[in-house]
């Protein structure tokens, strides 16, 4: 029998109510940020979260739902919220990163994150957007697609969200604080995590491992996340294979693989089918480390189990991959293609406007309280970029000078061979200074990776845009060579995407969202050393393409 319509309207209210629900159009959820003492890792020390949860809530949407965040900041930390991925179509106002689309929450307040998921659907993440408070305060975004649209592969039997992090014994701020005093690169983290759950951690009474009990003869779509501060983890389970599907919710070519690596900022959807049948199988998460930097090399342990397997049986255990190994993941990289199918074509821009060559890598300035006298610091173009003290966003709208400069440069300032022998000064710049955009110009950005003091991959995160990643190579870029093999056909799509050790990765995008837009390493400490930069994007003269005014209750500095 039908509803009565009146019933219909207040179930639908009520349920608009519920995070949970899947059927409204605008979804409300309240983020309280406080400490809380989590069971799952070994330590007493209050951790900074959502709701006390670690990791935090999962926010569930359609696309083309509006999400209406309310942040009320319970911490004695400035806060806030960044969500990753999410393209703000003209409401960089709630974009999150500090200083550059808005001043913190501070404590005692409370801001409300106004944003509609325009063309995307899949899996993204949010994070603190301030200081190191990312590590704890994180969580995972689904977006499902619109209603009645399907996903383009077969409906999975259950979808399960998993989360990998890093986690430090000491407090991540005291962390992050001694090594800018000394100059020098902040201590490791002390684990990893699986939703939370380290497994066994030596001298550490920490609850468990990770599980997720499964169905024999099913197909699962995990939702993995790397919520990790520093660190590009391996994720696997032993005993299976996954189908790679989506990355950034962006949809992929199917294909297949043991595992998966996943830089800080990442996402991926794997199909994984359930036809062993019976057993427990190792899931873990473990660091790929492709320089001679400090990386802390615990695996983060779990537990793939079948129903009714009894406790007695043998777990098999995951072989994780080699820390350095280097073809692995870049034949990873190299498999993943975008779906290009008719009804999400891949819209590679073919005229460009811009052409950009960024270096981006670490250097060494004085600094007379260090211990070394100098300290290290990070650049885009030999720029160390300096964090401002009102946001880059409220500079543009309303027109305050003085902030920031319009003249980041196309180039590096000095040729060299970037990844051969390095140059003996390696002091750089700094500044607060923006590269300039007309609304909907196309760019084309290399960025190349310079072998100064450690020859790294940096997981380079544009916000406001998806991006294609066209080419990539070892050494150095040539602009004559290579952009003939470049694929302007199907290309993958993302928002993070790593830039190898000692080489290239060119990519292209459409500056077809008013505001400003920041653009950095993932890497949080390298973030935190400069390894920043930002692009202001013009209005266009359309009516929908022009950044919107701020909402009353934006914070102020
Ligand atoms: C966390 O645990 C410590 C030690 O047991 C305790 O002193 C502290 O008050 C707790 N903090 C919170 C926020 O519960
Ligand atoms: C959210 O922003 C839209 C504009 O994008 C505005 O129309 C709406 O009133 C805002 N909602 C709230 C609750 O502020
Ligand atoms: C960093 O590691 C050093 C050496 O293990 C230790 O002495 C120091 O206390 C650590 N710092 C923090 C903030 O945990
Ligand atoms: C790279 O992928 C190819 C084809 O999928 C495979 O044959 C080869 O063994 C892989 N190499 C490594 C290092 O994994
Ligand atoms: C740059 O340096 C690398 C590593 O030393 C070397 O192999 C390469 O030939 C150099 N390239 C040029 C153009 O000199
Ligand atoms: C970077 O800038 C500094 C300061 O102006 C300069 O001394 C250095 O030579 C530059 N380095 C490169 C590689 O351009
Ligand atoms: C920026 O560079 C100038 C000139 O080298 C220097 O005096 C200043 O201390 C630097 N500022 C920061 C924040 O590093
Ligand atoms: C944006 O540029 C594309 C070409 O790159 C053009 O087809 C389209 O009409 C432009 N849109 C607007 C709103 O200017
Ligand atoms: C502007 O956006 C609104 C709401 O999305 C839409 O209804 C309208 O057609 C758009 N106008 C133009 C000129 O694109
Ligand atoms: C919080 O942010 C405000 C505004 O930028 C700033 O004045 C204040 O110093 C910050 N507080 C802390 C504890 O960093
Ligand atoms: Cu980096």
């Amino acid at each position: 029998m039908e509803m009565a319509p009146w019933i219909r309207i207040v179930t639908l209210l009520i349920a608009c109510l519920l995070p949970a629900s899947v059927e409204c159009l605008v979804r409300h959820y309240n983020f309280n940020v406080v400490m809380k003492n989590t069971t799952k890792l070994c330590s007493t020390k209050p951790i900074v979260t959502v709701n006390g949860k670690f990791p935090g809530p999962t926010l569930i949407a359609r696309e083309d739902d509006t999400l209406l965040v309310k942040v009320v900041n319970h911490v004695h930390y400035n806060v806030t919220i960044h969500w990753h991925g999410v393209k703000q179509l003209r409401t960089g106002w709630a974009d999150g990163p500090a200083y550059i689309t808005q001043c913190p929450i501070q404590p005692g307040q409370t801001y409300v994150y106004n944003f509609t998921l325009t063309g995307q659907r899949g899996t993204l993440l949010y994070h603190a957007h301030i200081l190191w408070l990312r590590a704890t305060l994180h969580g995972a975004i689904v977006i499902l697609p619109k209603r009645g649209v399907l996903y383009p592969f077969p409906k999975p039997h259950q979808e399960v969200v998993i989360v990998l992090a890093e986690w430090w014994k000491s407090d991540v701020q005291a962390v992050i604080n001694e090594a800018l005093q000394s100059g020098l690169a902040p201590n490791v983290s002390d684990a990893h995590t699986i939703n939370g759950y380290p497994g066994p951690v030596s001298n550490c009474a920490s609850e468990r491992g990770y599980t997720l009990p499964v169905e024999p003869g099913k197909t699962y779509m995990l939702r993995v996340i790397s919520a990790a501060l520093n660190q590009n983890l391996f994720f696997k389970i032993a005993g299976h294979k996954f189908t790679v599907i989506e990355v950034d919710a962006s949809y992929t070519k199917p294909f297949k693989t043991e595992m998966v690596l996943m830089a800080p900022g990442q996402t991926t959807n794997l199909l994984l089918e359930t036809n062993l049948g019976t057993g427990k199988f190792m899931v873990t998460a473990s660091p790929f480390k492709d320089a001679p930097v400090v990386v802390n090399s615990r695996t983060a342990t779990g537990m793939l189990h079948y129903f009714g397997t009894f406790d007695d049986t043998t777990t098999i255990v995951t072989i994780p991959s080699a820390q350095n190994d280097t073809p692995l993941v870049d034949n990873f990289t190299v498999a993943l293609r975008s779906l290009n199918s008719k009804e999400y074509p891949t819209r590679v821009p073919l005229k460009i406007d811009h052409s950009l060559f960024f270096t981006i890598g670490l250097g060494i300035n004085p600094c007379e309280t260090c211990v070394n006298g100098n300290h290290v610091v990070a650049y885009i173009n030999n720029v160390t970029f300096n964090m401002p003290s009102i946001s880059l966003l409220q500079a543009h709208f309303f027109n305050i000078k003085g902030v920031y400069t319009d003249d980041f440069p196309r180039n590096p300032p000095n040729k060299y061979n970037y990844t051969g022998t390095q140059p003996t000064n390696v002091q750089t710049m700094n500044g607060t200074r923006v590269y300039r955009l007309r609304y909907n110009s196309t760019v084309q950005l290399v960025l190349q990776n310079t072998a100064m003091l450690a020859p790294e991959s940096h997981p380079i995160h544009l916000h406001g845009f998806n991006f294609f990643a066209i080419g990539s190579g070892l050494g150095n870029y040539n602009a004559d060579k290579h952009p003939k093999k470049f694929n302007l056909v199907d290309p993958v799509e993302r928002n993070t995407i790593s830039v190898p050790g000692g080489g290239w990765m060119a990519i292209r995008f459409i500056a077809d969202n008013p505001g400003v837009w920041f653009m950095h390493c993932h890497l949080e400490v390298h973030s935190t050393w400069g390894l920043e930069m930002a692009f202001v994007v013009e209005n266009g003269k359309g009516p929908n393409e022009s950044l919107l005014p701020p909402p009353n209750d934006l914070p102020k500095c």
